[in-house]
């Protein structure tokens, strides 16, 4: 008790099967991630598009990126009397005000995301957490089956770069150590980290958890069925130049020497590890449906 979690990368001895140890809640039977198997989606009919809010204008104020230690994470939260950026519709019981986004990511091309495709993990996912607009504090909405709803959407290695993550990942190298945040140089439009406007009403959507401790069974799961693509450069910002099989600053790669960093975990014994592989496995479906918005 009181312990610390991790992730298998920094110690299995506090990692994701250790979990259930620390929180009962994390041995639970409507955990998360799952895998999704697609020859046993259920298609519902009544999970029509998202309305999301304040997705396609870049709000005032200022994005704090923050290394917590098990993740790269951006606060979302509004300024006082900004407009809120939030989702409703798609199935879900009312209305979601986002708090945050992160990410999850692995040492390989092949492994990172949490969720699973037909067994299939793909290199990176990003959460969007969303919190119900009637509950107060996240402490509440983690009480409550409906309380949250987190977007969780794929990437792909692609050939060209994805500019619309060029803020973020320009941010990492200021905060390589575990605690460390950074105010981004500007905000941007939300919508565009999402894959293409024409894909959003394909989802994927059952109920779950939180995937980290306190694994709180809270959260409306959407998964969007498209990948986003970013390139093997991109992706190096979160896992470092040694990555990959990057041979370091040569000819025209030598510009991707200022622009590459390294996140790290927070130290434990002598040097500081990389934060990788901060994903947790699939977790037992049970009696749960995956549900699909389209055929
Ligand atoms: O892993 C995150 C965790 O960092 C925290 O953001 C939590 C919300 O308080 O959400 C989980 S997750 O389920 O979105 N991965
Ligand atoms: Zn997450």
């Amino acid at each position: 008790a009181g312990g610390q979690w991790c992730y298998d990368s920094q110690d299995p001895k506090c990692g994701p099967s250790h979990w259930k140890e620390l929180k009962a809640t994390c041995g639970g039977d409507k955990q998360s991630p799952v895998n999704i198997d697609r020859r046993w989606l259920q298609r519902d009919g009544s999970l029509g598009d998202i309305i999301f809010e304040g997705y396609d204008q870049a709000p005032p104020g200022k994005w704090r990126l923050l290394n917590d230690g098990h993740t790269v994470m951006l606060s979302l939260e509004s300024e006082p009397g900004a407009e809120h950026i939030a989702i409703s519709g798609g199935g879900l019981p009312g209305r979601y005000r986002a708090l945050q986004l992160h990410f999850h990511w692995g040492s390989l091309s092949t492994n990172g995301s949490e969720h699973t495709v037909d067994g299939q993990q793909l290199p990176m996912e990003l959460h969007i957490v969303h919190i119900n607009v009637k509950y107060r504090t996240l402490g509440e909405a983690k009480g409550h089956p409906s309380g949250l709803a987190v977007l969780g959407c794929f990437f792909q290695v692609s050939e060209a770069p994805n500019s619309n993550y060029n803020t973020i990942i320009g941010g990492l190298r200021n905060i390589s150590h575990a605690g460390q945040a950074v105010d981004l140089a500007s905000t941007f439009r939300l919508g565009t980290l999402l894959p293409h406007v024409a894909q959003l009403s394909r989802y994927y959507r059952y109920q779950g958890s939180l995937t980290t401790p306190d694994c709180s069974e809270a959260v409306i799961w959407t998964v969007f069925e498209e990948p986003v693509g970013i390139s093997r450069e991109q992706v190096m910002g979160f896992l470092g130049p040694a990555a990959m099989g990057w041979k370091g600053p040569s000819g025209q790669s030598r510009a991707l020497q200022a622009f590459v960093s390294t996140v790290h975990f927070p130290a434990s014994g002598a040097a500081p590890l990389k934060m990788t592989n901060n994903f947790r496995p699939p977790q037992p479906l049970r009696s749960r449906k995956v549900f699909s918005s389209r055929d």
